[in-house]
């Protein structure tokens, strides 16, 4: 066989791996006591989710549902239809589980890597370099009670009007994504509560893709395990098909850090002060929301914390009937 065969052939081998090669996803599986981060986080960027096993112990499960029990028998509902409590402020209702979460080493190990944001810049003759860690944001719990239907296919980082276009797996780089949607599980979630039906791979398609709900499945948890996945990843809840069951959700987002106000009005003015300004000033101090993002209790401050009418929210991720899936 002469040379140029040979390289013909070996050139069309590599052609139609590379072409024809349709990945496969799923949702891998890891125990919190023997995962290595770096398995972890190949695991997260081929597939764009992971399971950990056991990211609470049982006595911190018991202790964390009590609470959690307890202090959303008095929260509100947002509205008198909806069938899902949501309880903000994890660091006043639940404090120990947040400090629990922004303190395990695979938590931060995970979103550090994914996350931190870094730049290079000359100043006064000398090159600097930059490196943000990024911050929380956004702390919640969830109660989905029984007969709650599912929720739309989206993708949490729209918020930040992420944009990407279609890759293949081993063309993942770090930035892609803003933020790491995270969930542990109160309670078990299974398919049949409810649990969150995610599409393995949805992160690595054009921003413009539209979700296709025969490609998600069930991200089941037994009560304590953990469920990491990249903002940019179609998913949403389940249909709670039970009638006794409610489930119940910890959710701890994190995010790049650099693009935020330089100033932080919000602790340095005191609120009869903002209260006292007019409003277009106000909206432009940063305290209406924008595409739904700071938010004071789901609300934007302008109706939570100045009292004005309600503003719409840009989109709203309700929950529909089961056959709107
Ligand atoms: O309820 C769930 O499992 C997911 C909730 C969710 O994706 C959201 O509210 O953005
Ligand atoms: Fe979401």
């Amino acid at each position: 066989m002469s040379t140029a065969t040979t390289e013909t052939i070996v050139k069309q081998m590599s052609l139609n791996s590379s072409d024809n090669f349709e990945p496969e996803f799923k949702l891998e599986t890891f125990d919190r006591a023997t995962v290595i981060l770096d398995d972890a986080l190949n695991a997260l960027k081929y597939n764009g989710g992971i399971k950990i096993k056991g990211f609470l112990n049982p006595d911190e499960v018991q202790k964390f549902e009590a609470i959690a029990t307890e202090v959303l028998k008095t929260t509100e509902l947002q509205n008198p239809s909806d069938t899902t409590k949501r309880l903000t402020r994890l660091a006043i209702s639940i404090p120990d589980l947040m400090t629990k979460i922004l303190t395990d080493e695979l938590y931060l190990g995970i979103n550090d890597a994914l996350l931190t944001t870094k730049h290079s810049a000359w100043f006064d003759g000398e090159k600097l370099d930059f490196e943000n860690k990024p911050v929380v944001s956004t702390t919640t719990a969830f109660d989905v009670a029984p007969g709650t239907g599912v929720q739309t296919l989206h993708r949490d980082d729209i918020l930040w009007f992420n944009k990407f276009d279609k890759i293949k797996p081993e063309e993942y780089q770090v930035g892609r994504d803003v933020c790491i949607s995270f969930f542990i599980a109160g309670r078990d979630t299974t398919a049949a509560n409810g649990a969150t039906r995610w599409i393995p791979g949805s992160h690595l398609g054009n921003y413009l893709d539209e979700a296709d709900p025969s490609k998600a499945i069930p991200a089941e948890l037994n009560a304590g395990d953990a469920f990491f996945m990249l903002s940019s990843c179609y998913h949403g809840a389940g249909w709670n098909q039970t009638k006794d069951q409610h489930r119940l959700v910890y959710a701890l987002f994190m995010m790049q850090s650099h693009l935020r106000q330089e100033e932080n009005i919000y602790l340095s003015l005191p609120l009869d002060v903002v209260k006292a300004l007019p409003v277009p000033v106000q909206e432009r101090l940063g305290y209406s929301w924008t595409s739904n993002l700071g938010w004071v209790d789901y609300k934007s401050p302008m109706e939570a914390i100045l009292g004005h009418e309600a503003q719409p929210h840009s989109f709203n991720v309700s929950y529909n009937t089961p056959a709107d899936a």
